[in-house]
């Protein structure tokens, strides 16, 4: 049985071709920079958006026409499992992603969310015995259901926590179990709404033994992956915790979890908080903790988590600069955490969506490796620097500057002469690689 019968594996075929449902720029075999794009890349297909979500909003019913929205429990979780892997197989996309809830329903209880989730995890092994899409992540959605509305780990109630930790236990059992690369944490609720009846030192305790728990579970287990920790400022809380990649890591280095878990940074997250993606990837990179990526991008005009999917070229390319530099994603990969819009609710839409997403990070990854190929931002910020590679500079970073030594060298000092930045020009020269790549491919 097919539930896209109409769209046929999507190739590359250039961007002449007038087939919407060809790569115009990813052409997976393609090395550049000594890997092929692939393998740089490593797309993944986000389950909830594209199988599970079905375009309700605050205002409106879902409007997704989807030929499994028929069916209902576990027939529909069946019937996504199978669509999600003819998707898979016709975009050729080499990773996936879930909630818990997202692939099954939940049971009047624990047990019975169990046994649910048991006959989907046992299908999709199935699956994955012969496809060639592995998964990227999984993690436990700890803040749809009712029970979390103050949260799960940071919730004021102990057993939300107990209940919150026995999903995060199965998720881990099951990321084993189906070989995921990782396992995210995006704290989803934990956060507050008002201080007036909030311990924000006690929950903030009670996450990082939480977290502390789930390394300890995945040692004893021997889950392998890396454990990664999703930073978001605000939404659906008015102040989260794990508000950017700043404030998680000294968090994390706070409670000694650091060595134990890495960022999975999100496009639309970095710009909520008040960032760049390029910024929140770099902060990420510096500290070695660069995991995977939220790949998707929000809009300028609205304030909140829009997940569209990426088609912005030029933040494409400074977060594939950002990923050359880290020398890849490691286990990672660019998961599309993006959905079609709301009017966008066409099955065919998925595909064009996706397509459009991947081919956008083709684009990026081909002009940030032309970019770092040709030192053209390197050699200039060697430039710009080049007063710590001698005399008092040297001896800053060399630690053999002091207060005294740099008030002696000051005194001798009659005018600095500053460089201009430079700043217009540099993003005359971004722009001309983008369109120097765009019209050479
Ligand atoms: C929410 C969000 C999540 C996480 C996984 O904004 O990004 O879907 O990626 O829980
Ligand atoms: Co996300």
């Amino acid at each position: 049985m097919s539930y896209f019968e109409k769209v046929n594996k999507v190739e590359f075929e250039g961007p002449q071709s007038t087939n919407n449902f060809s790569f115009k720029y990813y052409d997976p075999e393609k090395v550049v920079n000594g890997k092929t794009m692939r393998d740089w890349l490593r797309f993944s297909v986000a389950y909830w958006h594209t199988f599970t979500a079905d375009g309700s909003d605050p205002f409106g019913a879902g409007t997704m026409i989807r030929p499994w929205g028929h069916l209902t429990g576990l027939d529909l979780a069946k019937a996504r499992v199978e669509a999600a892997f003819e998707l898979f197989e016709k975009l050729d996309v080499p990773y996936f992603c879930f909630h818990d809830v997202d692939i099954a329903p939940e049971g009047s209880n624990l047990k019975e969310t169990y046994a649910n989730l048991d006959i989907i995890v046992a299908q999709i092994r199935d699956y994955m015995k012969t496809s060639k899409t592995k998964l990227l992540w999984n993690t436990a959605n700890l803040f749809t259901h009712p029970r979390y509305v103050h949260g799960a780990a940071t919730s004021n109630h102990a057993d939300v926590f107990a209940y919150s930790a026995a999903r995060v236990k199965k998720g881990l059992e099951i990321g084993k179990e189906l070989g995921a690369g990782n396992y995210v944490f995006w704290g989803g609720r934990e956060g507050y709404d008002t201080l007036l009846n909030t311990d924000m030192k006690l929950e903030q305790e009670n996450y990082a033994r939480f977290l502390q728990m789930a390394v300890d579970y995945a040692k004893e287990i021997g889950f392998d992956g890396q454990l990664l920790i999703e930073p978001k400022p605000k939404e659906p809380t008015k102040h989260q915790y794990d508000f950017n990649v700043a404030t998680s890591l000294s968090f994390l280095q706070k409670y000694d979890l650091a060595p134990h878990f890495k960022f999975n940074v999100e496009a639309n997250h970095a710009t909520l908080a008040g960032h760049s993606f390029q910024h929140e990837l770099r902060v990420a990179r510096i500290n070695g903790m660069l995991g995977s990526v939220d790949a998707n991008q929000g809009d300028q005009l609205i304030g909140w988590d829009t997940d569209e999917f990426p088609t912005d070229l030029y933040s494409t390319t400074l977060a594939m600069y950002e990923i050359l530099k880290n020398g890849g994603l490691g286990k990672g990969g660019l998961n599309f955490d993006a959905k079609v819009r709301r009017g966008s609710f066409d099955p065919n839409d998925l595909f064009l969506a996706h397509i459009a997403g991947m081919d956008s990070f083709a684009v990026g990854l081909l002009v940030a490796s032309q970019l770092i190929q040709d030192r053209v931002f390197d050699d200039f910020i060697v430039n710009r620097y080049k007063s710590y590679t001698e005399g008092i500079g040297l001896d800053i970073v060399e630690g053999r500057a002091d207060f005294h030594t740099l008030e002696s060298h000051a005194l001798t000092l009659s005018q600095i002469p500053n460089e201009s930045g430079r700043e217009e020009h540099l993003k005359s020269i971004l722009n001309q690689y983008l369109l120097k790549t765009l019209t050479e491919v």
